[in-house]
């Protein structure tokens, strides 16, 4: 990617829809502008979301000519569908670049959701051009791949997926990695436990010396230690950059970092925190937008 191209941009409408909140944003050369966000009503269904990214939209219009949209879930030619409905039904094939295009009226590019993250993060934040792995622990866990400056999609747009490995010993059929480690598994557990929050109130609790909180966040924290082992083992990046609701929430990767510290230095990732906060992925589709479209 030709990055003089992409930094004398013009303002893009970027948005960011994931299993539990959609930001749209003004991004100007890797900064953002101007910001609005909103919970992702998850019974809404696609042409619900489009409608109100596109209201969100509307303050800005004719400010922008172009729209990048990234979104969880797996997207290939043009098609969006959920690789688990849990993070977030989709359903199968959605016409995303199409129905996107007619609710905004200009030019879309489309990606994943952690896949544009990950490009925020190389071209604007902790990557500083570096190989990386973003990894973001959230409502699911997703992750993109920056190899040799460019963006690994893969055949099948799946690249990155790192929620979608399957456990060696699954607690059902269905389960995959994700289940076992996300904000849903942290609030599922607190529920098992007897107290019903999102993950959100369990880090609160953990917060207020709650043991059953505290266990609960720990066991997720190892388990993303682990997964970060795995990817260096897998791609030896310079460095893993983590963002996400809970992957940046407080004290998350202190505790991380403090689990790798029991590996070997030589197999020890580089982990940091993603420097745009929750803006790398809106981030990383803008500057892509920019990029790939006329
Ligand atoms: C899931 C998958 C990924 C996504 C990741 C993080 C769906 C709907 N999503 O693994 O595509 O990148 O969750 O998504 O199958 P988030 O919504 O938690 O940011």
């Amino acid at each position: 990617m030709n990055k003089d191209r992409s930094s004398s941009g013009r303002p893009v409408l970027a948005v960011d829809l994931g299993g539990t909140k959609l930001l749209v944003a003004l991004v100007e050369n890797g900064r953002v502008l101007s910001r609005a966000t909103t919970a992702t009503d998850r019974h809404a269904g696609p042409a619900l979301w489009l409608q109100t990214l596109a209201e969100l939209a509307r303050a800005w219009r004719g400010r922008y000519t172009s729209a990048g949209v990234a979104v969880t879930g797996r997207v290939q030619d043009g098609l969006w569908s959920a690789l688990n409905a849990n993070v977030l039904d989709i359903g199968n094939g959605f016409a995303l670049q199409q129905a996107c295009e007619q609710a905004l009226g200009v030019p879309v590019l489309l990606a994943n959701d952690a896949q544009a993250a990950a490009w925020g993060e190389y071209s604007h934040g902790a990557g500083k051009q570096r190989d990386l792995v973003y990894l973001t622990i959230s409502t699911g866990i997703g992750g993109g791949i920056i190899s040799n400056g460019r963006l690994i999609k893969g055949r099948h747009g799946l690249a990155g997926h790192i929620g979608q490995l399957l456990p060696f010993e699954a607690v059902s059929k269905e389960a995959v990695l994700e289940d076992q480690v996300s904000g849903r598994w942290i609030a599922s557990e607190a529920l098992r436990c007897g107290h019903e929050m999102d993950a959100r109130g369990v880090f609160k609790a953990a917060d207020t010396g709650e043991g059953w909180a505290q266990s609960i966040i720990e066991t997720s924290a190892q388990r993303t230690a682990r997964l970060c082992r795995n990817i260096q083992m897998l791609l030896d990046p310079e460095i893993i950059v983590m963002g996400g609701g809970i992957g940046l929430a407080d004290g998350y990767l202190e505790q991380v970092l403090g689990l790798l510290e029991q590996q070997p230095v030589e197999l020890r990732p580089v982990l940091v925190a993603a420097a745009l906060g929750d803006e790398s992925g809106a981030i990383g589709i803008a500057d892509l937008a920019t990029e790939y479209l006329p």
